[in-house]
């Protein structure tokens, strides 16, 4: 049996990918692209995912697409030795719900203050005409992409995302509470927590961790995922934006 893995290193939809192959002791071999050289729009890599993003597993030559079915697929495929959807179903309802928003909601919000806090002198330094042909090249994120511009996000979109991430953390809090917690669906780790986490986890890259200061739940939570063992694998250096982008290292501390 055999995984290759195309992700790339600080992608968030990829980290829940590899949190969950860590998690479950299956090996994998890697395929990192590099998104701002554009490896996701390569001819052979879109007979692979058309959408022209990553994450995309290989199992055994089957092709999966999209983190959140990934994540679901190994879960079915591999229930041991650790397994991340309740066996009740009321109860997976409610873990399915919740990924629903997370990818509508936080997993999108992130991107504004990503590619305004992270990315954008990469593309400030882009001719026009040279900016144009990447965002028009992206099958999934090309009204993204020209909504940022070369000038980046106004402040309104960027005030709209951290006030999505603050709707997340107040959703969080609140199935932590009907769960009893500590984890988003009671005592056990779920999907839904393994879905959340890179957006979480980018925001305190981000510098932006005040956010949840005077959230106690958000800011437990967050030490819990941060200790689990596959948290570290999943983090190998180079996952986060402050080790790789030199401007976020002065900016975040
Ligand atoms: N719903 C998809 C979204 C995938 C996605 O947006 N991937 C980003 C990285 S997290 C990407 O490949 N971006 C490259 C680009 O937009 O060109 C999933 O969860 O797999």
């Amino acid at each position: 049996m055999s995984f290759t893995l195309y992700n790339a290193p600080q992608s968030t939809c990829s980290q829940r990918v590899r949190f969950v192959l860590n998690a479950k002791q299956l090996p994998f071999t890697e395929k990192k692209l590099d998104l701002l050289e554009g490896d996701q729009m390569k001819p052979e890599y879109l007979k692979l995912n058309p959408n022209g993003v990553v994450p995309t597993l290989d199992h055994d030559g089957a092709v999966v697409i999209d983190s959140s079915v990934i994540v679901e697929y190994l879960d079915e495929m591999f229930p041991d030795p650790v397994n991340f959807t309740p066996r009740d179903p009321l109860k997976r309802a409610t873990m399915r719900s919740l990924m629903r928003f997370i990818d509508e909601v936080p997993a999108a919000a992130v991107r504004v203050p990503t590619y305004n806090i992270a990315f954008l002198p990469r593309f400030a330094a882009m001719s026009e005409e040279e900016f144009l042909a990447f965002a028009n090249s992206k099958p999934l994120r090309r009204e993204f992409m020209l909504a940022m511009g070369r000038t980046g996000f106004p402040q309104k979109d960027m005030d709209a995302s951290l006030d999505k991430m603050s709707r997340t953390y107040t959703r969080m809090e609140e199935s932590i509470d009907a769960s009893g917690g500590p984890w988003l669906l009671g005592k056990d780790i779920s999907l839904a927590d393994i879905s959340v986490m890179p957006a979480i986890v980018r925001m305190a890259d981000l510098g932006l961790a005040t956010m949840w200061d005077t959230r106690p739940k958000i800011a437990r939570w967050y030490e819990l995922i941060h200790a689990h063992p596959a948290f570290t694998l999943t983090y190998y250096f180079g996952s986060l934006l402050t080790e790789r982008i030199p401007h976020l290292q002065k900016k975040t501390g």
